[in-house]
C-alpha cells in the first residue's frame, strides 16, 4: 500500500459537512427599530436605571462631540468616536460589576466612565499624558492600540482571577477587525480550554477603518467562531441597549460559571474611524443615512416614551449636566502641569539600557538652552 500523503483518499463517514447555510443564528433583540418591543424580554430594572441608561448614552454622544471639537483645535490627540455605537458601549458597561476588569479598545469612553474612570483622566490619556494612562482608580486596563492584543490579556487576567477564587470577570471590548488577528483566536481558544471567566465583546461596527466586514472574513457572522473554540456565543442587535444589557448580563453569569462567551453586537460606526479619517472615501452617504434611521438613542427614547418613563427626563437639562461635567474635566486636565519631556524614558525599564541612556544624554544636550521643544522641532534638520 502506498502511504504517501497524495494517495490518501477521503473517507466518507456518512455525515454531511456543516455549511454556513446550516447555521441558524438568531440576532437577539428587545426593542425593534420602530420602538415596539417584546415585553417578556424587558429586563427587570428600577425605573431610574432605565433613565440612567439613556443619560449614559447621551453622555457618550456629548463626549464624542466635544472631544472631536477639542481635537480639531489641537487640544486633544486622535479621538476614536463611538457615535452610533452608544447602545453597545453603554448596555455592556452597565451590565458589568465595578469589580470586573475591562480591557478596552478606545471607542468606549462611556463604559470606562461608568466603570469609575474619571473624565479628566480619560481626557488626559488622549492628550498623551503618561500619568493618566495608568487609568488609576478603576479596573480598566490600558487601551489596546495594537488591535486584538487585549483578547489574550483578558484571558490571562480572567484565569488569574479564577485561580485566586475571585467572583469577577475580564471583559474585552474590540471591533470586527480584531477578529482577524492571531491574538483573538489564541486568546479565545485558551479561555475555552481554561474555562476562564471572560466575556469577549465584539462591536461589529462593520468596518475596520476602510475595510468592510465582508472583506474582513468569509464567515457570515463573528459569533459562529465561538463554535470552533467551544465557548458560548450570543449575537445581538447592538443598537438596542436593552438587548445588549441582557446579553452581557447572561454572558457574565455564564463566564462566572466557567464558560467564556463571545458576544457579537451588530452595530454601525456613524462617525469617522478616528479624527484622522475621511469615511466619505469608502462608504456611501445612502448607507450612512440608512443607519441614521436606526439610531440607538432615538430607538430607546421611543421605548421610554411608550413605557411612560420619558416624562421625567428633560433632554436639555441632561445635556447641560453632561456638558458641565465635560467642561469641569477639561478644565482639570488643562490645569495639569506641563510634563518634563525626559519622562518618555521613565516608565519602561527600572534601569535604562545603555542605548537609551545615551539617547537621554543626547536629548538633554539638545534641550540645553532650548526650553521650548516646539522651537527645537521647527529648527531641526529635515529628513
Ligand atoms: C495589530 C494592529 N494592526 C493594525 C493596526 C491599525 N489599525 C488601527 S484601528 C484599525 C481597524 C480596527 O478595526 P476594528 O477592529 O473593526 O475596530 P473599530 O476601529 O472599527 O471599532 C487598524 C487596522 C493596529 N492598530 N494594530
Amino acid at each position: 500500500m502506498d502511504e504517501s500523503p497524495q494517495s490518501v483518499t477521503p473517507v466518507n463517514v456518512g455525515v454531511d459537512p456543516l455549511t454556513q447555510g446550516d447555521l441558524e443564528i438568531e440576532t437577539y433583540r428587545v426593542v425593534r427599530p420602530d420602538g415596539t418591543f417584546d415585553p417578556a424580554r424587558v429586563p427587570d430594572l428600577e425605573d431610574d436605571a432605565f433613565r440612567d441608561l439613556y443619560r449614559w448614552m447621551l453622555l457618550q454622544r456629548v463626549y464624542d462631540e466635544r472631544a472631536t471639537k477639542l481635537q480639531r483645535r489641537g487640544r486633544l490627540g486622535t479621538i476614536a468616536p463611538g457615535h452610533g455605537q452608544e447602545a453597545s458601549i453603554i448596555g455592556s458597561g452597565y451590565a458589568l460589576s465595578r469589580d470586573d476588569w475591562i480591557f478596552p479598545y478606545g471607542r468606549e469612553a462611556g463604559a470606562l466612565l461608568l466603570h469609575g474612570l474619571s473624565m479628566r483622566d480619560l481626557l488626559m490619556y488622549w492628550r498623551g499624558i503618561e500619568d493618566a494612562s495608568r487609568m488609576e482608580g478603576a479596573n480598566v486596563f490600558g487601551m489596546a492600540i495594537s488591535i486584538g492584543s487585549q483578547v489574550p490579556l483578558a484571558t490571562g487576567k480572567a484565569w488569574g482571577m479564577k485561580l485566586a477564587g475571585e467572583e469577577r470577570i475580564a471583559f474585552a471590548n474590540f471591533g470586527d477587525g480584531a477578529t482577524s488577528t492571531g491574538a483573538f483566536h489564541e486568546g479565545i481558544n485558551l479561555a475555552g480550554v481554561l474555562g476562564a471567566p471572560a466575556v469577549f465583546f465584539c462591536q461589529n461596527n462593520q468596518y475596520a477603518i476602510s475595510l468592510p466586514f465582508e472583506k474582513q472574513t468569509n464567515a457570515d457572522t463573528v459569533v459562529q467562531k465561538a463554535l470552533g473554540y467551544g465557548v458560548d456565543g450570543i449575537r445581538i442587535d447592538g443598537n438596542d441597549v436593552l438587548a445588549v444589557y441582557n446579553a452581557v448580563t447572561t454572558a457574565r453569569e455564564r463566564a462566572l460559571k466557567g464558560t467564556p462567551v463571545l458576544v457579537e453586537a451588530l452595530t454601525y460606526r456613524r462617525a469617522a474611524h478616528t479624527t484622522s479619517d475621511d469615511p466619505t472615501r469608502y462608504r456611501s452617504s445612502d448607507e450612512v443615512e440608512e443607519w441614521a434611521d436606526r439610531d440607538p438613542l432615538e430607538r430607546y427614547r421611543a421605548f421610554l416614551k411608550e413605557t411612560g418613563r420619558w416624562d421625567k427626563i428633560d433632554e436639555d437639562v441632561v445635556r447641560e449636566e453632561v456638558e458641565a461635567e465635560f467642561d469641569e474635566a477639561i478644565e482639570a486636565a488643562d490645569a495639569f502641569e506641563e510634563r518634563n519631556v525626559e519622562e518618555i524614558f521613565a516608565y519602561l525599564y527600572e534601569e535604562l539600557p545603555p542605548e537609551l541612556e545615551q539617547q537621554l544624554e543626547e536629548l538633554r544636550e539638545l534641550l540645553e538652552g532650548r526650553p521650548d521643544m516646539y522651537e527645537y522641532i521647527e529648527q531641526r534638520p529635515k529628513g
